[in-house]
Order: C-alpha cells, then structure tokens, then sequence
C-alpha cells in the first residue's frame, strides 16, 4: 500500500506540474483529492490493514494529501497571475497617442446673471422661489388687479393655451402664489427668475425672455417704504450691472402696484448721447417697480391696513446685453457658438 501511495504521489505532480489552465487543475484535485479520489480510496482501503500498519499508512496519506493540496494552491496561483499578466498585455493603452481634445463649455450669459442675482439676493435675506410657467390667467392676471377686460392687459396677454391657461407674460405670477401661500405669515422676502412669454420681437424685445421678480410684503409697522425699495433696487443694478451706471426713477403705471414707478439705465451702446438702440432717448428701461397695491394683498389674502411692501420686475436678457454690451437680444437664443463663446470664463479674468 505504501507502494501504492508513492506512485500516486509521483504521478499526481507531474500531472499538477504540466496542468495549463485552472480547468484542469480542478479536474485533477477531484481525480485525487475528491470523494471518489485515488488517494480517498486508499484511506477507504485501510479497514483491511493491521491495526500497527493503520497509524503507519493513515499519517503517509495525510502527508501527500497535504502536500498535493499545497501544490495544487500554488499551481493555481500561478495559472492565475499567468491569466492577469495576458490580460494586461492585451488591454495596453497606449499613452504615447495624442488624446482627443475636450472641448470646454460654458455657461449662458443669461444663466450667469440669474445665479449672480439669487446669490446677492439669498446674501439680503430672501428666499429664492419657482412658479409654473405655463399659468392660469387668474394668477398672471385677475390676482394681481388685473380683471378681463382690464386695457393694461393688452400690452401682454398672448400665447392663450386655452381660455383660463397661458405661457405665463410676467412672473409677477409669482407674487400671488407666494402670497396665497402664506396669508398673513411675515416677512415675505422673496426672489423668483423664470421663463415669459409675450408676442413680441426686435432688437431689445424677444417672444421668450426671461424675468426676474421682487417681492417684499411685511406687517405695516415695520414701515418698508419705497426708500428701502429705491435702495434695493440700487444695490442690484450697481452690483449687476454697472457701479457707474446712471439710474433714472420715472414714475409711471402698473395696475399691481401703486405708487409705479421704472428704473431706466444710461444706454450702454451712446453712453447716454442718444442712438437708434435707445431711440434717441439715451435711457433703456430696465425695469418696472412700486409698492404692493392694497388690492393685491387684498386678493391674495392679506389684510391692506395691516400689511405693506414692494415689488419689482425685470428682464435677465435685458440685464445680460447690459453687463456684456451684447446689442442684439435675439442673439442670446440663436445659440451661435461662436457667439457664445465669447462668455467664456469671461468674468473670472
Ligand atoms: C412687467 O412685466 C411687470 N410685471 C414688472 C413689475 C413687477 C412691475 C413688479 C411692478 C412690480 P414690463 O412689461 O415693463 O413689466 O416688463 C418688465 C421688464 O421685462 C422690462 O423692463 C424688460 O426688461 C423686460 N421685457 C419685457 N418685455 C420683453 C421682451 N419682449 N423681451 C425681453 N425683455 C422684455
């Protein structure tokens, strides 16, 4: 049986030695190591053998068992960095190709200037918020004192999806959802950038454009005045736009807001002298403010004799040909690269 052992063990490694994949490998620890191995028959056999040849023949198996399975791990090992090794080799990069060149993007100047304004908005206190764009004529109109049949409304009712529905004109939508959503709980400070739609295109005017909306509503004897809106409205234009831009306040009309007024800015294009973008006038309108009209907190379920405030609307496009110089509007939705590309990282430099 001894004999019988030692061959085994002989033939076993050079079998293990010339195995070439793992496949094979496994094939041979079953063909001798398994339940139905050469070397468990052996120990099978071993009822036959007298009890002082048992401990003899029992530690000789144990020790070839031991030892085959320490050769088959390390074959194993080996087959497998083998394996690893041809895998490396085939999957090579070749770092000395010239890369493809990654083209930077950047970002809209239109987004860039709602960014800059939410942050130096959040910086004074107020809460950036979103309204739906397209909007029921309710909420672009009737709550903010503007009934049907209303002669202001003439000036932006378009784009009628249905008789109640609309590609909202203005996001002064949002002053009365924002409102209906706090009856009566103060302050409201709150900012809100979005897409408007109106029937309109030209050099300063655009069908879609962008708008972005004030709104502070507080309890009366906290007295927000128009000082505290002029000064608001200040701060925004020089930080935006300009530091050295002159700001003309001009009273004027808007049925959710009473006193009205707008701000016009010095033209960018003259300097003021007069050209055919501020036909001749040397201001551009920038933007249309004034303090809440009690009919709106009335409406929108504030009482008008115990609360108060302002608000203000302005177009983003309007301000981004502003901070840029850009003289056309409709360039910003052409989407012309090279147009575009002119922003790039440009206010970093
Ligand atoms: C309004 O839309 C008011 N909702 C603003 C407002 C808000 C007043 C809160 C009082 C209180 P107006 O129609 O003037 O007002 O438009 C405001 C600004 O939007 C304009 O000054 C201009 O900058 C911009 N704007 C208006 N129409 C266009 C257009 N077609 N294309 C680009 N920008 C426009």
């Amino acid at each position: 049986m001894e004999e019988q052992i030692k061959m085994i063990k002989q033939t076993s490694e050079k079998e293990i030695a010339s195995a070439k994949e793992l496949k094979a490998l496994e094939d041979l620890r079953v063909k001798y190591l398994g339940k139905k191995g050469e070397l468990t028959a052996v120990l099978r056999g071993m009822k036959d053998l007298t009890p002082e040849q048992r401990p003899v023949i029992g530690s000789l198996v144990n020790e070839v068992r031991d030892e085959l399975e320490k050769q088959i791990r390390e074959k194993e090992a080996k087959l497998k960095q083998e394996l690893l090794n041809k895998k490396i080799e085939s999957e090579k990069i070749d770092i000395t190709l010239p890369s493809t060149k990654v083209r930077r993007g950047s970002l809209h100047p239109v987004t860039r200037i709602i960014e800059d304004m939410e942050d130096l908005f959040v910086s004074m206190g107020y809460d950036v918020v979103q309204g739906p764009e397209l909007e029921t004529d309710e909420f672009c109109f009737e709550r903010l004192n503007l009934p049907k049949g209303h002669p202001a409304r003439d000036m932006q009712d378009s784009f009628y999806i249905t008789d109640e529905y609309l590609l909202r004109t203005q996001t002064s939508s949002v002053q009365a959802r924002t409102m209906i959503a706090n009856t009566e709980k103060t302050p409201i400070r709150m900012i809100t950038c979005g897409k408007t739609y109106r029937r309109e295109d030209d050099a300063t005017h655009s069908h879609q454009f962008n708008q972005i909306e004030g709104l502070v509503v507080d309890k009366k004897e906290r007295n927000v005045s128009l000082a505290d809106l002029k000064g608001t409205l200040e701060v925004f234009v020089r930080k935006i736009i300009g530091a050295n831009l002159d700001l003309r306040f001009r009273p004027s009309y808007f049925p959710f807001t009473e006193p009205s007024y707008e701000v016009d800015v010095t033209c960018f294009k003259c300097g003021g002298k007069g050209c055919n973008l501020c036909k001749q006038t040397g201001w551009i309108e920038l933007l249309g403010a004034g303090m809440v009209h009690p009919n709106v907190l009335k409406m929108n379920g504030y009482n008008p004799d115990e609360f108060g405030g302002f608000a203000f609307g302005t177009g983003i496009d309007r301000l981004a040909m502003f901070r840029y110089g850009i003289t056309d509007m409709r360039y910003l939705y052409t989407n012309d690269v090279r147009f575009l590309n002119q922003f790039d990282r440009k206010d970093e430099e």
